[in-house]
């Protein structure tokens, strides 16, 4: 065994990394996306009993799952968008499993966004914590920090008014800039997805799903406990079911980190 992967084993037995779970709970409860009517609508998740130590399996419990891919705590793989849908590698089989690990940056915005629910990181706000934390390295993860996972009702969670759903994202120079030349594996939010609440009426619709996906970018939806991670020095992995040609899927979300 290298060194490293020695030294990690003893610093997990030891307590001194300790393992975050990014996920939130999986179940008929968990809210899912609320889409303009014309579009079709996310089924929400349900599950059903195959046997439960009954006459169906009298020694064995489980259950069938339905959902879609991008319900819960999830992963948004490039094909998922129209801008990504030609690229290699592209889909959840498909993507090389080394692009499901990486370090996280974690940007907190979470005073923003109590005085501005519609708040977007810009660029300004990505090199004020650049000159802080250093650069965003190559083949990181950046996961926005809105206090969001917080809200526990999914009224609050959706925060939908009569003009759409509100909440924080990215600007869209911003998530050019991440995917470019900062390079990053992609980027990973609290909210139900990681383009802003309002992002729909946004030129283009929806600019963080088409600028990261159109660059092969991934993306983490509705993760939770960012504010248990320092701001640079965890490694977040986040790796999606292998399902053939997928466009994502539901994710336990974790990160290592230094105690
Ligand atoms: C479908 C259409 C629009 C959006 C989304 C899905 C997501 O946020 C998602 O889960 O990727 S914005
Ligand atoms: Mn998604």
């Amino acid at each position: 065994m290298s060194s490293v992967l020695a030294t990690l084993v003893a610093e997990l037995a030891a307590g001194r990394v300790t393992v975050v779970d990014l996920t939130q709970p999986l179940g008929p409860d968990t809210p899912v996306i609320g889409l303009p009517e014309m579009f079709a609508a996310s089924p929400g998740v349900s599950i059903e009993v195959i046997s439960r130590f009954d006459d169906k399996g009298p020694a064995w419990y489980w259950n069938t799952i339905r959902m879609g891919e991008h319900t819960g705590t999830h992963f948004d793989a490039p094909v998922h968008w129209i801008t990504g849908r030609d690229l290699p590698n592209n889909t959840t089989d498909t993507i090389p499993a080394r692009q499901f690990i990486g370090p996280a940056c974690v940007i907190d915005i979470t005073a923003d966004v109590a005085a501005n629910e519609d708040c977007l990181l810009d660029v300004a706000g990505l090199e004020r914590w650049e000159a802080v934390n250093g650069r965003i390295p190559r083949g990181a993860w950046v996961l926005l920090r809105t206090g969001w996972s917080r809200r526990s009702t999914a009224e609050a969670f959706l925060n939908v008014r009569d003009d759409g759903p509100h909440g924080p994202g990215f600007d869209q120079a911003v998530s050019r800039l991440l995917a470019t030349d900062r390079d990053v594996l992609g980027v990973g939010v609290e909210t139900i997805g990681t383009d802003a609440g309002q992002a729909g009426r946004f030129d283009p619709p929806f600019p963080n799903h088409n600028i990261m996906h159109g660059h092969g970018r991934l993306g983490l939806a509705s993760l939770c406990n960012l504010d248990r991670l320092p701001a640079t020095g965890a490694v977040v992995i986040a790796a999606p079911l292998k399902l053939v040609g997928g466009s994502g899927s539901p994710v336990r979300a974790i990160a290592l980190v230094p105690a």
